[in-house]
């Protein structure tokens, strides 16, 4: 018999061979049965036998049945085997990173602590304005490199930092002092903020990323002296740097951000960024360095310092990356 008729006779078999498994033995089996075991050299009754038993009993009765019967037993478990349907493992999804390229207001968050809320305003100082400030603003500040703490160590913050404001500014187990020497240019922006946004900004933190190399690494600016639920108007001048904003997971993953949300903003020339609602709460935020060439960059972190009721004490609560590693 060739090999193809073979093969059909043993897959009808198999077609009339499945109402049997339940005990009964009928016609159609045995007559199909009956060919394929005269090959084998049974009659049609201990044929039926031969087919059936493999599918019944397991691999012995197989061997029992010679080699053809024992291999089509074999196949009608592999094909049993393939239909069985099993649901794949759930596996947790990191969820895509939200862009924020166009200006406008964004949830970006809603849970117990509130709203998180971001307002981007891409243009908010005209290519004039943005390029007088930052040559003035560049020149001008009296910029430093603050040297900070990490578990006791100290480190160069790998930016450089100036401070204006009536009251001191902590963060990073490292103090700013009051600065009331407000530079014209940076005054009236601040006055310019404050009639635009109504808001009580009465101080800011400058900061210059000399070049892709300077970062600030994930942080919440969540400090005591900023108060409850703390509102920050950053302006950006000079070259373009990707913020980026992470959401802090629940406590039961133990500080693990990996399934957390994440944003990006691009934040350039003359851009206004303001983060409010819970965001210091339920976020954090970092520029990361960058590894192709950047060049200078001017950052003004307009803030509200409130007087602490028992006077300052530095770093009453810290920026919530433990560390805070660059
Ligand atoms: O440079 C920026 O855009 C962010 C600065 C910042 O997060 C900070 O100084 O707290």
């Amino acid at each position: 018999m060739s090999d193809r008729r073979q093969r059909a006779r043993v897959q009808g078999s198999w077609a009339s061979q499945r109402p049997q498994r339940r005990g009964a033995s009928g016609h159609g089996a045995a007559s199909g049965h009956g060919a394929a075991s005269g090959h084998a050299g049974h009659g049609a009754a201990s044929g039926h036998g031969a087919t059936a038993a493999p599918l019944e009993a397991g691999p012995r009765a197989g061997l029992r049945a010679g080699p053809r019967a024992s291999w089509a037993a074999g196949l009608q478990r592999n094909i049993e085997e393939k239909f069985e349907f099993q649901r794949p493992p759930q596996l947790r999804e990191v969820p895509p990173e939200r862009v924020l390229d166009s200006s406008g207001e964004f949830e970006i968050s809603a849970g117990p602590s509130g709203v998180s809320r971001l307002r981007l305003f891409h243009n908010f100082l005209s290519t004039e304005e943005a390029d007088w400030m930052f040559s003035r603003l560049l020149q001008e500040l009296p910029w430093s490199q603050k040297t900070n703490y990490s578990r006791g160590e100290p480190y160069e913050e790998p930016r450089l930092t100036c401070w204006f404001g009536d009251l001191p500014y902590t963060y990073s187990h490292s103090t700013m002092k009051a600065n009331t020497q407000w530079p014209p240019d940076l005054l009236s922006l601040r006055l310019r903020l404050l009639s635009e946004l109504r808001l009580p900004l009465n101080s800011c933190l400058c900061n210059l990323y000399r070049d892709g190399h300077d970062s600030i690494a994930w942080h919440s600016d969540d400090e005591a002296e900023l108060g409850p639920r703390p509102v920050i108007a950053s302006v950006s001048l000079g070259d373009t740097r990707v913020l980026r904003l992470r959401k802090k997971p629940p406590q039961a993953e133990g500080g693990d951000f990996t399934y957390s949300e994440h944003v990006r903003v691009a934040l350039g020339h003359g851009s206004l960024l303001v983060m409010e609602g819970a965001t210091q709460d339920d976020w954090q935020h970092q520029v990361a360095k960058e590894y192709h060439d950047r060049g200078p960059r001017v950052n003004l972190t307009f803030r509200t310092i409130h007087p602490e009721p028992r006077g300052h004490t530095p770093g009453a609560r810290g920026r919530s990356t433990p560390g805070n590693l660059h």
